[in-house]
């Protein structure tokens, strides 16, 4: 496709579940081209969070994996491919199918996890390939298929806007899926009512006529009670549990166990009896309830039981897949759906016809046209690595995901990688965790390069498109698989043309499963033509005959994918996480996200936009925590747990929303920014026990105080300093340089050592060795060629954002050389701080704008546009505004 013939490319949003259109420019866009939101998608209507709408900022060639690679040499495509199939052949030969596993992400499109999962299961015949969905939405999965007989999710968006309570657990959306969240906030109106269940105050929690900050991993507990109180209250719809559902009687006996009055439930949930009542109350006086839910209940030893407690509810009141009425599970990844569409999780096959669907097996074995379907699932996540750690897996192809980093216990996952005689690695990047520990790299296409679908939360497929050149020698993920396929004597099999053509054939797969009584099927798209592709439009499965277009909504008429086509209530028994704290281990440690950065940071990092707003891997802990350890904002502390390796470190951040006791700290951080900012390094491979997903929001740990003499900041381009000595460093990327925040806890005599750090002998000094101040600047031929500050607290330090835009090639004036080791432009006012990501507003602006009367959120929007985007920032605006505001 050209740039004349295709002006603008209508696309999808590569990150979150929410599924957001995007209109790109049918140009290159890391020539300053923008991407814009797509005002005819169904998911945003032109809406677009700061992550999306600093796409064009992260599709840099530069960072971009180029070319194959074998042991680190670069080879050919044909050269890599024949070694890839050479170690499958070799290994299934000497030590059987089952001793080769694939470990995909939600991340690849439904095209790519197509081929992924036939070439594994179908003709590899191994069963062992299971995705980072496992750590994702797995328990949502198990819960659905418990419950409805078939992984669905009923609802859709507009059921989050129509609910008159919005029940929110588990989910910080307003920086997670952050456009559904602008959604659901601008459908406030009188009488609605939202409640947030989460044991911290997010920034979610602002929408909340009720938070309810319960002990962690107590929410099967809570939802076991409402069910009881439900009962009791006689909220019940007597009718529509009789006529569709199964299991009442246990799961209402289960729930009685413990009696679990409110007063109970409050007790074990930690949470104030009046909320818990009100919550109760508003769930039995609101036929319009929807519970939406997300990590903090997807990943729990509990986390099936969570998810299948709250359907119980929902199918007790008769709350299923009816407009406003639904349980409704968040999914994260923009793709995370359409694995689970193709069968790509280890426990599944194919389509929706799993190893357990009578005939399934036979069904797919024959559409494939292979007797190599494996006898039964594969190993999941958690237990596949422990096995490639044991050594019975020797070939382990690793597509769209980065476990050295996300799976918990990173020692033993790396362990693994190192111990793997053969680890494959398809990434669009080139540096990460993953990738240091593979053997071959296969470069691959991403977002912008590439062309197939995904599927959103709502079940909504939509396409991305192609509108960029490859970069390098990068390859679609399917295509590699494809030629792998071929090489390994399949060529019938993998012949397809074209993206398009895989796509009609997992809509044909899906007609067969369709046609046995699931509700996900292609049917009307299974002979699509390649215009008709290209052209899709945003459609939710299933699309069939009956449903040229679509359904938004599933099981309203009370019939499931069961047997008999009744839902399932599931007796749960309501357990608290195992590992409590105690003397050694006083405190709990959780995980999770923050608004503008994506997972392990490989795309978002290079953004230097999205890394203003929290730049260093932190510990958010109570303010009485802080005091209890003598910490203040700023200072570094290790959390370790039992057997972490080198814990976790991070820069305090004193947390009024957080519980006393526990600590939250943020996923992203890995060894490409930081040497110990893991969070998987607190979190032991515990899993549930039905979906195997780890339980990632929940560790014990101990907290010390590290004690340091000096903190910093260098700034310079290029690599990281030769031979320096840093007890604490953390690099961020920035547009034309990189810099560090550094410590120590020992003395550095800054004269003998600056000129290691700035690459040469400074230019300007000042130095107040009483006070503990150190800066200096190096300039070649007038240009800034490094700058280091040194303070004693990192309070101390001046904020470098203007520093940092001095870089960028030019001649430096004689203002900005005054300027150099204050850190401001003498003439122009510093921002401080970026608040609002998408218009580059700073705390200061903010400020001086309250200061000159704005009075509220939308003031501060008119006068300086901050907030006026995505929004995720107006919780902060308004804290500003309460700190500013004297009352
Ligand atoms: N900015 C950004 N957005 C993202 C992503 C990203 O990396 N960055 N990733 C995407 C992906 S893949 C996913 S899966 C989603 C995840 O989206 P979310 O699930 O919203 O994300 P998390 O921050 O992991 O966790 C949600 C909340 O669960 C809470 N929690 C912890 N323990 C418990 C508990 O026991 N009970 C309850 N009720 N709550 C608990 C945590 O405090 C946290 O606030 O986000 C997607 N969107
Ligand atoms: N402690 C803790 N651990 C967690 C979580 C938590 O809340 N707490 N959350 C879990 C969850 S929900 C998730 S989803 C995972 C996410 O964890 P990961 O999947 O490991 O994280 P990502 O950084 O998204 O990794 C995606 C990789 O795919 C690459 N990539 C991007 N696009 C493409 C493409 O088109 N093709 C190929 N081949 N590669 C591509 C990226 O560069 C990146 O290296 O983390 C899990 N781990
Ligand atoms: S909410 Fe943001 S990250 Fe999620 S799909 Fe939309 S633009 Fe992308
Ligand atoms: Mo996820």
């Amino acid at each position: 496709m050209t740039d004349s013939d295709n002006p603008v490319c209508r696309t999808t949003c590569p990150y979150c579940g929410v599924g957001c259109g995007v209109v790109a420019p049918g140009r290159s866009l890391s020539a300053g081209a923008l991407v814009a939101g797509d005002q005819d998608h169904p998911a945003n209507y032109g809406r677009l969070c700061v992550k999306g709408a600093s796409l064009h900022e992260t599709t840099a060639v530069d960072g971009h994996m180029m070319y194959p690679r074998l042991h680190g040499r670069r080879v050919t495509w044909e050269r890599a491919l024949d070694e890839v199939a050479g170690a499958i052949r070799a290994s299934v030969d000497a030590h059987g199918p089952e001793s080769v596993a694939f470990y995909l992400s939600g991340q690849l499109l439904t095209e790519d996890y197509y081929v992924a999962n036939k070439l594994a299961k179908g003709f590899i015949g191994t069963p062992h390939v299971d995705t980072n969905s496992r750590l994702c939405m797995a328990s949502a999965v198990a819960a659905h298929k418990r419950a409805f007989g078939e992984d669905v999710v009923p609802g859709c968006y507009e059921d989050l806007e129509l609910a008159d309570l919005l029940v929110l657990t588990g989910s910080n959306a307003a920086w997670n899926h952050p456009v559904l969240y602008q959604r659901m906030k601008a459908a406030g109106r009188p009488g609605r009512r939202v409640v947030v269940i989460d044991p911290r105050r997010t920034a979610t929690a602002e929408l909340a006529d009720l938070h309810l900050a319960l002990r962690p991993g107590s929410d099967a507990i809570l939802f076991n009670g409402l069910l009881v109180w439900l009962a009791d209250t006689g909220a019940l719809d007597q009718d529509y549990v009789r006529n569709h559902c199964r299991g009442l009687g246990e799961a209402m006996a289960s729930a009685r166990v413990s009696g679990f009055a409110p007063s109970k439930v409050a007790d074990l949930c930690d949470l104030p009896e009046q909320d818990v009542v009100r919550f109760y109350r508003w769930f039995a006086e609101n036929p319009r309830t929807v519970t939406a839910f997300s990590q903090g209940v997807n990943q729990s030893s509990t986390g099936t039981d969570k998810a299948n407690a709250i359907i119980n509810c929902h199918l007790a009141t008769g709350r299923v897949g009816k407009p406003g009425a639904s349980p409704f599970s968040l999914t994260g990844q923009p793709n995370a759906m359409g694995g689970r569409e193709v069968g790509g999780l280890a426990n599944t096959l194919a389509a929706h016809l799993d190893y357990d669907t009578p005939g399934g097996p036979e069904q797919v074995a024959e559409f494939w046209g292979t007797g190599q379907i494996p006898p039964g699932p594969g190993l999941k996540a958690v237990e596949l690595f422990r096995a490639v750690s044991e050594g019975r897996i020797k070939v382990l192809w690793i597509m769209g995901t980065n476990p050295a980093v996300s799976l918990p216990d990173s020692g033993l996952v790396r362990q693994a990688l190192k111990a793997c005689p053969v680890v494959i690695a398809s990434d669009c990047i080139a540096l990460t965790d993953t990738n240091a520990l593979a053997d071959i790299l296969l470069p691959a296409q991403g977002w912008g390069e590439k062309d197939g679908t995904v599927t959103n939360s709502e079940r909504r497929i939509s396409r991305q498109r192609r509108f960029l050149p490859a970069v390098g020698e990068a390859r679609a993920d399917w295509w590699m698989l494809a030629e792998v396929g071929r090489l390994l004597g399949h060529g019938d099999a993998f012949a397809w043309p074209d993206v398009a053509s895989v796509f009609r054939e997992h809509a044909q797969l899906s007609a067969i499963a369709g046609s046995t009584g699931r509700q996900f099927s292609l049917s009307a798209l299974a002979g699509i033509s390649d215009e008709g592709y290209e052209a899709l439009e945003p459609v939710q499965w299933p699309v069939t005959t009956d449903y040229p277009h679509g359904r938004a909504r599933l099981f309203g008429d009370g019939r499931f994918s069961t047997p008999d086509g009744k839902a399932c209530l599931v007796p749960i028994e309501g357990r608290l996480p195992e590992a409590e704290p105690d003397l050694r281990w006083p405190m709990i440690v959780n995980t999770g996200r923050i608004r503008d950065q994506w997972h392990t940071m490989t795309r978002t990092a290079r953004s230097s936009r999205l890394v203003q707003h929290r730049q260093e891997p932190f510990i958010d802990l109570h303010p009485e925590d802080a005091r209890r350890y003598g910490l203040s904002p700023g200072d570094l502390a290790r959390l370790e747990g039992p057997g972490s390796m080198g814990g976790y470190v991070g820069k305090v951040r004193s947390e009024p929303g957080q519980r006393p006791g526990e600590v939250f700290v943020p996923i992203h951080w890995n060894r490409q920014f930081t040497p110990a900012g893991l969070a998987s390094d607190l979190i032991r491979p515990v899993t549930d026990p039905v979906s195997g997903q780890p339980e990632s929001k929940y560790g014990v740990v101990h907290l010390t105080r590290i004690t340091t003499l000096w903190h910093g900041r260098l700034i310079r381009p290029g690599n990281a300093p030769r031979g320096w000595q840093a007890d604490y460093w953390c690099r961020v990327p920035q547009d034309h340089c990189d810099s560090w925040w550094v410590a120590g806890s020992g003395p550095v005599s800054w004269p003998r050592e600056v000129a290691r750090w700035l690459g040469g002998a400074p230019d300007l000094v000042l130095e107040d060795a009483a006070r503990g101040t150190y800066r200096a600047a190096r300039l070649v031929e007038g240009r800034l060629q490094g700058i280091l500050l040194v303070e004693r607290e990192a309070a101390l330090l001046p904020d470098a954002g203007w520093l940092i835009g001095l870089f960028d090639g030019r001649v430096l004036s004689m203002g900005e050389r005054r300027g150099l080791l204050s850190a401001r432009d003498v003439e122009v006012k510093d921002v401080g701080p970026v608040v609002c990501s998408c218009f580059g507003v700073g705390e200061r602006q903010i400020e001086a704008a309250i200061r000159s009367g704005a009075g509220d959120v939308e003031a501060l929007g008119r006068a300086l546009k901050c907030g006026t985007n995505c929004g995720s920032c107006v919780p902060e605006l308004k804290a500003l505004m309460a700190c500013a505001i004297p009352s």
